[in-house]
């Protein structure tokens, strides 16, 4: 088996208590996150060997950021050091009738303001089955942009199939001029899985989607093959937010000729919401790189995503065997 490589920016996540405005608040509780470290936590947890290519300073920021993946088993052999900061993000969760809150402080990061070279790409994907990355790179700015490119260049030059997830992040957006349907759309068409919904395949086409649930959302998928003729699969979460402390999620796998969508389970009380799409697309790819149907994607995704909810962090690092024991409705203590 070849190792899944995944690229993007790590990042600290600082946070106040639940109800604990950032602007009074004494004492923070640190993880570490970057949505592609995550996936890459999750799948080596999982047992699938993975490297992350990435640019951190030396310093012990960036040295916690990395323990974290080395104690998940990733392959840190790829990561460039380079002059520079790693980025921060401050997180205020949501409590009671009170959203969550992200507030990013990230400019001038090592990884950002590393030009493509700075990355060995070509070494990274010797010998992988997969490269995943996502849309938080682009959405950096223009130099994010030339990174998301390059990199995505030297996949499809190495022939490794490319998982993107689109991980629309408005703040990143619309702190530049950019167009972020235009550079999606670009980058998209190199993918051959992407990890998105209907609304996401509506900002890349720029049309929306009028049917009702899973209509709606086959509409989308069938768009969506037939302007990305790379793409084979289709992922996706579907969310309700009952409150701040409950969800109702479903999973959704679409393939070229068929689809599966699970029933909704739902997930109370919720420890940490953040993270939860960057497990569920672990648990398709692992699926996925061992050849499994749609149903068992979709499932395994679902597993994931819910077990998430029940760790703090960013990332979730569980074996194929804790995997496997979960048990949507509720387990009681093992002992
Ligand atoms: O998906 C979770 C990520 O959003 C989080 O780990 C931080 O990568 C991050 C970002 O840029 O928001």
């Amino acid at each position: 088996v070849g190792p899944t490589v995944c690229f993007g920016e790590m990042l600290l996540r600082l946070s106040p208590r639940p109800g604990t405005p950032l602007a009074s608040a004494n004492c923070l509780d640190l993880a570490v996150g970057g949505a592609e470290a995550n996936v890459a936590v999750a799948l080596a947890g999982l047992g699938w060997p993975t490297r992350m290519v990435t640019a951190l300073p030396d310093n012990p920021l960036a040295r916690r950021a990395i323990g974290q993946l080395r104690s998940a088993g990733v392959d840190c052999g790829f990561i460039a050091q380079a002059e520079g900061r790693i980025g921060l993000y401050f997180f205020e969760p949501p409590s009671g009738p009170i959203g969550g809150r992200v507030t990013y402080d990230r400019a001038g990061s090592a990884f950002c303001d590393s030009p493509p070279a700075a990355f060995d790409f070509a070494a990274a994907l010797e010998g992988a089955s997969l490269f995943h990355m996502s849309g938080i790179t682009a959405a950096l700015g223009p130099a994010g942009v030339e990174l998301a490119r390059a990199a995505l260049a030297a996949a499809s030059d190495a022939g490794v199939p490319i998982c993107f997830d689109g991980n629309y992040r408005a703040n990143l957006w619309d702190a530049w001029d950019s167009d972020p349907r235009a550079t999606l759309t670009e980058l998209v068409g190199n993918a051959h899985i992407l990890i998105g919904n209907h609304r996401d395949i509506s900002l890349l086409l720029g049309k929306t989607f009028s049917g009702d649930g899973p209509d709606r959302r086959r509409e989308a998928a069938e768009a969506a093959f037939a302007a990305f003729p790379n793409l084979e699969v289709i992922a996706s979460t579907a969310r309700h937010i009952e409150s701040a402390t409950a969800n109702r999620l479903a999973a959704r796998v679409d393939l070229q000729e068929s689809h599966w969508q699970t029933d909704e389970v739902r997930i109370a009380p919720i420890v940490d919401r953040i993270g939860t799409g960057d497990a569920f697309a672990a648990g398709v790819l692992l699926r996925w790189l061992e050849g499994h149907s749609a149903q068992e994607m979709a499932k395994t995704g679902l597993a994931l995503a819910a077990m998430k909810h029940g760790v703090p962090g960013d990332s979730i690092c569980v074996t194929r065997s804790e995997m496997e024991a979960f048990n949507p409705a509720g387990s009681d203590v093992s002992r």
